[in-house]
């Protein structure tokens, strides 16, 4: 008897696991059927997409199980996947939701905003009472593609359940219900920082008897403001490689060189060492970083999943961090030692058990644009495709390495990459820009080697094939402190409808507020000012605010 999570094995419900210990709850999993007897509450924490879950619970013979459940009248907990199964259907599926709340899942309309919604915004309660822990000046983490609209004119019953809206461009949508023993959020409360844990507090401290909800919404009018409360993230980042003594460390390097170039004999040519992963992570979550990512940027050389370092360092991240994480590096097919073959997406499962949000693709990535421009086939086995089709594509960043090839005449380019030629500025500093044009060459393995492909068509190929998110490095600006490379973020983000990230240069926290001023991009990550002590996350977030950017508090 007890608290029991719903584990319908395609999720990452790690996160969740980890929120519950850091507030001192225990609890067990649903394996089977059975098991839903034993449960006195219930967290059902889905993460990925909704066919695959249904698929699952359906497969396992749990999907009549925990409607009986939920009718039975015990507390019942869904986040995200778990909330959305409530409905009755999911235009992202044929499969049919449990049917509890009348009116379809909806996809979101991407002509004037990003899909998925990816990031922190607010929630806010239709009454001021009784607000189960939600705090209306606090930001929660929302990744989704698909939501059930706020429509209470064409759906008053279902819209009777409600108990937050949201707003994303100009669309309202449901960002959580709650009814009788029923409670549930859109938004990922295990990575909502301390505003989500106070939440999750909430509902875990209360006694059994107490989970009655408020029987029924009133129908507000909810018209859209002029703008959406979505912030912009600010991500930091973290390079991880084995040093010359065998231990992961968190490097960085200039221009992808991350070897010291001092002439002391004792440290010249060695990895420069800026902490250790965990700690860092640590640290940076603590200082109100929105998202955190690790890149194992050697894994190009040799990363069998069997005996996977960074596997542990995920594990004792996750524990201690509360926000999304990214784990890149590696993330392809590959074979180990006892020559067992995995695939790219047992290596992302394996990520995704171990507490990873999102997995980072970059070589693999370049590598499956080549062969869907040659073939014009999608290849479900694909890493892209097969771990969207799971996990969901926002589970699926793609890190992207590219170059700028300059053309010293541009009057008379006549390439392949005409259309997405960038000019300098006739008074440019950078003498290399002036009177030159330049494309963005894609590049794998940590930038040694340089494809026939421009960045370009690699955002838009690996748009085509399922990735949710694109993160945009630039090997001319990494660690150099000079600021994005803000004619690179634009090229990407015209050429694309989901979320991008930009990388690479920041060099004080104003590269900050030039990059969210410059460029309509969604998060901008950092390493090395942060690694170094020289800009903190809070003082990123005062300049931000004080231009008049929308970011997340630091203390909440
Ligand atoms: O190819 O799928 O195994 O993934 C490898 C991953 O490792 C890719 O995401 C690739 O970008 C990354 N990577 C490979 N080599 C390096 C290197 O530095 N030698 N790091 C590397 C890429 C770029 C950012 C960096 C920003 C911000 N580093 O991660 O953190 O440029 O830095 P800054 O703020 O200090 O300027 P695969």
């Amino acid at each position: 008897m007890g608290l029991f999570l719903l584990d319908y094995g395609a999720g990452n419900v790690q996160s969740l696991a980890n929120s519950l210990v850091s507030l001192g709850y225990s609890f067990q999993w649903i394996k089977q059927p059975s098991d839903f007897a034993q449960a006195t509450s219930l967290i059902f924490p889905g993460v990925g997409a909704f066919e695959t879950a249904i698929g699952h619970l359906t497969a396992r013979g749990l999907f009549q199980p925990l409607k009986e459940y939920i009718l039975s009248g015990k507390p019942y907990f869904g986040i995200c996947i778990g909330m959305q199964v409530l409905f009755e259907s999911s235009a992202e599926a044929s499969s049919m939701g449990l049917g509890i709340i009348p009116c379809p899942i909806q996809k979101f309309d991407d002509e004037d905003k990003s899909v998925p919604h990816m990031g922190w915004n607010t929630a806010d309660p239709l009454v001021s009472t009784d607000t189960e822990g939600v705090d209306a000046s606090s930001y929660y983490y929302f990744v989704h593609s698909f939501c059930a609209k706020y429509e209470p004119e064409r759906y008053p019953d279902a819209m009777r359940w409600v108990h937050t809206t949201t707003q994303y461009g100009q669309e309202v949508f449901v960002s959580s219900v709650r009814r009788g023993n029923v409670f549930a959020t859109q938004f990922h409360p295990e990575k909502s920082g301390k505003a989500g844990l106070a939440l999750l507090e909430e509902w875990l401290s209360k006694p059994e008897a107490a989970h009655t909800h408020a029987p029924s919404a009133p129908l507000l009018n909810r018209t859209p403001k002029a703008a959406h409360n979505l912030t912009k993230r600010i991500v930091a980042c973290m390079d991880v490689r084995a040093n010359d003594h065998g231990d992961l460390v968190v490097t960085k390097g200039d221009q992808y060189d991350v070897r010291e170039k001092t002439t002391t004999a004792d440290t010249a040519g060695a990895v420069r060492n800026l902490g250790k992963p965990v700690a860092l992570a640590a640290r940076y979550y603590q200082a109100g970083a929105d998202e955190l990512c690790l890149l194992n940027i050697t894994s190009f050389r040799h990363s069998p999943l069997q005996d996977q370092p960074m596997l542990a360092v995920v594990r004792a991240a996750a524990e201690c961090v509360f926000v999304p994480l990214t784990i890149g590096g590696g993330i392809k097919d590959s074979v180990d030692p006892d020559g067992t073959p995995r695939s790219a997406l047992e290596v992302a499962g394996a990520y995704f058990r171990a507490g990873a949000d999102k997995v980072s693709i970059g070589s693999e990535a370049v590598y499956a644009v080549e062969r869907y421009r040659a073939s014009g086939a999608f290849d479900p086995k694909g890493a892209i495709e097969s771990i969207a089709a799971v996990y969901g594509k926002q589970a699926v960043v793609v890190s992207i390495d590219p170059r700028r090839v300059y053309i010293d005449d541009p009057s008379t380019y006549d390439g392949p990459y005409k259309d997405e030629l960038v000019y300098g500025a006739p008074d440019s500093v950078d003498e290399r820009e002036r009177g030159k044009a330049w494309w963005y060459q894609c590049t794998v393995s940590g930038g040694r080697e340089s494809r026939p492909l421009s960045a370009v068509q690699l955002a838009q190929g690996v748009e085509a094939l399922g990735a949710g998110e694109i993160l945009v490095n630039s090997i001319d600006r990494d660690g150099t402190g000079r600021g994005f490379d803000l004619a690179l973020v634009n090229l990407i983000k015209k050429s694309v409808k989901i979320p991008v990230v930009a990388s690479s240069g920041a060099g004080t926290a104003d590269h900050f507020v030039d990059v969210f001023e410059g460029t309509p991009v969604e998060a901008a990550l950092a390493a090395g000012i942060f690694h170094r002590g020289e800009v903190g996350i809070d003082e990123v977030k005062q300049k931000m605010k004080a231009a008049g950017i929308n970011a997340r508090e630091t203390s909440k």
